[in-house]
């Protein structure tokens, strides 16, 4: 089922709404440490029905420019008063109508996967069948952010090992990295490992993520500068280990570039990231066609967002285990009446209902919500 012939939709209101819920344990990064998911979901009304969406931006611009707030701003004043009451034949054609906005494409990305639920649950779709996904069950890896102690971190790759998970992704920084994959490469010598360094390295390290090359690893991810692409292709040149892009791919164009200058071997897709589920796939499908392996990352999302990853990682390209972990992973109680459980096969469910496929428990959203901001047509003056 191709996006452009689900039915024409109109939205007729929208509220934004925050939600807040602690992580299980906190996750430290080269940037940072995060103790809660604090998530701006957008519900979308029409026609009886609500279609949801989460927008992947966290608290503050370390990853990307973009934050929750942010995104509240591009949503309430340009976004969403692009397209409220104003219909349009599908999707594509909604997403056209806030083509004039700059950026802010994980805000982007929150409404087009509101709409994208509305449109499946109007035409009796799940998202994988718009989208044109192939698989049932998404192999699942685990991020691992960076711990007190060695031990620690052993300690926790044995944990997610022994639930199932298929590939351990640690999060690495300088000083944090050979040693680190020395003790993992030792304690698991044929486990599918990879390193996430979210652009904490220079060119001038290379010799040091050279020595990286004798632990086999699977990938290391975004070694470099967030938006640099140049270096990557001098770095890759100079080390074994494949190079795995994520926060340098924003677009085609980007991808584009990567490819043409050889960047990497590897990238990571995630909607936010890139826009929404229909660039997703546009680069997908670029990638598949230049031999690039994908796989699906994670911000940590609430199981709306975790949905929609999984029925990203539904299309045939997704062949390596991404970032999508079952919610116990993340939260105590995520948002959803059935949370997302690992199966022993360390495999998730792709939801197969309409739209995203999954129930929120009014309840757990309720004591979850910190704001909430219904968004008319036209934005009133007061407090511009
Ligand atoms: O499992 O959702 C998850 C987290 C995966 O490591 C992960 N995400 O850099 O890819 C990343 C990182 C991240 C988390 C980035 C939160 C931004 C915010």
């Amino acid at each position: 089922m191709k996006v452009d012939q689900l039915l024409p939709l109109s939205v007729e209101r929208a509220r934004l709404r925050v939600v807040s819920l602690p992580l299980v344990s906190p996750f430290t990064t080269s940037f940072g440490t995060q103790v809660e998911r604090r998530a701006l979901l957008v519900e979308l009304y029409s026609q009886g029905l609500v279609g949801l969406g989460e927008c992947a931006a966290g608290i503050d611009p370390g990853y990307s420019s973009e934050t929750y707030r942010t995104a509240i701003e591009a949503l309430r004043r340009h976004i969403l008063p692009s397209i409220l009451g104003r219909e349009a034949a599908s999707v594509a054609a909604q997403a056209e109508r806030w083509g004039w906005v700059r950026g802010h494409l994980m805000a982007k990305a929150a409404v087009e996967m509101a709409l994208l639920d509305l449109a499946g649950q109007m035409a009796g779709l799940s998202l994988k069948e718009i989208l044109g996904g192939v698989k049932e069950r998404i192999p699942s890896g685990v991020s691992i952010g960076i711990q007190t102690s060695l031990d620690a971190t052993l300690s926790a790759i044995e944990g997610y090992l022994g639930q199932g998970y298929q590939r351990i992704k640690l999060k690495c920084k300088p000083g944090y990295d050979i040693q680190l994959a020395g003790a993992v490469r030792a304690r698991f010598p044929d486990t599918p490992v990879m390193l996430d360094a979210n652009s904490a390295y220079t060119l001038a390290d290379a010799p040091r993520l050279r020595e990286l090359d004798q632990f086999h690893l699977m990938m290391i991810e975004q070694p470099l500068a967030h938006d640099d692409l140049i270096d990557h292709a001098e770095l890759q040149s100079q080390i074994e280990t494949p190079i795995c892009l994520d926060e340098s791919v924003e677009s085609l164009a980007d991808l584009r570039a990567a490819l043409h200058l050889g960047s990497g071997r590897i990238l990571n897709i995630k909607l936010g990231r890139v826009g929404g589920m229909l660039p997703s796939r546009a680069i997908h499908d670029s990638c598949l066609a230049a031999g690039w392996p994908v796989w699906c990352g994670g911000m940590l999302e609430t199981g709306i967002g975790r949905a929609a990853n999984l029925a990203l990682a539904s299309l045939p390209g997704f062949t390596l285990p991404g970032d999508t972990s079952a919610s116990d992973r993340y939260f105590q109680e995520d948002l959803l009446a059935e949370p997302f459980t690992l199966a022993g096969d360390g495999t998730l469910p792709v939801p197969s209902g309409p739209g995203l496929g999954v129930q929120v428990d009014p309840r757990r959203l309720d004591r979850a919500t910190v704001l909430m901001e219904e968004v008319a047509a036209t934005v009133p003056m007061a407090g511009a």
